[in-house]
């Protein structure tokens, strides 16, 4: 199965930790690292008040499923130092992997939503998707290229 998933950091060595996070990631069973998009830095969104992130995106090959998936994808987070119980909703954090699309599924669970629900609204999400792949779509056949984040209008 093609998955994506969009990374981001704001706090420390931002690029080092989103190399190591792909590293960690492609050491995982099951997962490999397909491609990788370019990093940018990019304003914050929601909370103003907080640094410059780095994003970028990932198409992993899998053979997980999308729930195991989301586990190795928290275990990374937590082993470069993420605790995701002492920080606030909108605020800084050092290493952020976000499980944006799992083929064409349409997940939507208390713990997991696929499609990212904020992915057609963030341009930093969905630029380096783009950048991966053009023809991208969602599951409910939108094309990616269509949706327009409101920072970008
Ligand atoms: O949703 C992920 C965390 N996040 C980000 C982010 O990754 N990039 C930008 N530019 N702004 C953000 N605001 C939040 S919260």
């Amino acid at each position: 199965m093609i998955a994506y998933v969009g990374l981001g950091s704001n706090l420390g060595e931002r690029e080092a930790t989103l190399r190591e996070a792909l590293t960690r990631l492609g050491e995982v069973d099951g997962i490999e690292v397909a491609a990788v998009s370019s990093f940018r830095e990019t304003e914050p969104v929601g909370n103003v008040e907080q640094p410059r992130f780095v994003n970028a995106a990932a198409e992993l090959e899998t053979s997980l499923g999308p729930r195991e998936l989301l586990d190795r994808l928290l275990e990374v987070e937590r082993s470069l130092g993420r605790d995701r119980s002492r920080e606030e909703r909108w605020g800084p954090r050092t290493v952020d992997l976000d499980l944006l699309l799992y083929g064409d599924e349409a997940i939507d669970e208390p713990r997991l939503q696929v499609p990212h629900p904020r992915l057609a609204e963030r341009a930093f999400v969905l630029e380096p998707l783009l950048e991966l792949d053009r023809e991208l779509r969602l599951p409910d056949g939108r094309a990616l290229v269509d949706l327009q984040p409101p920072e970008l209008e």
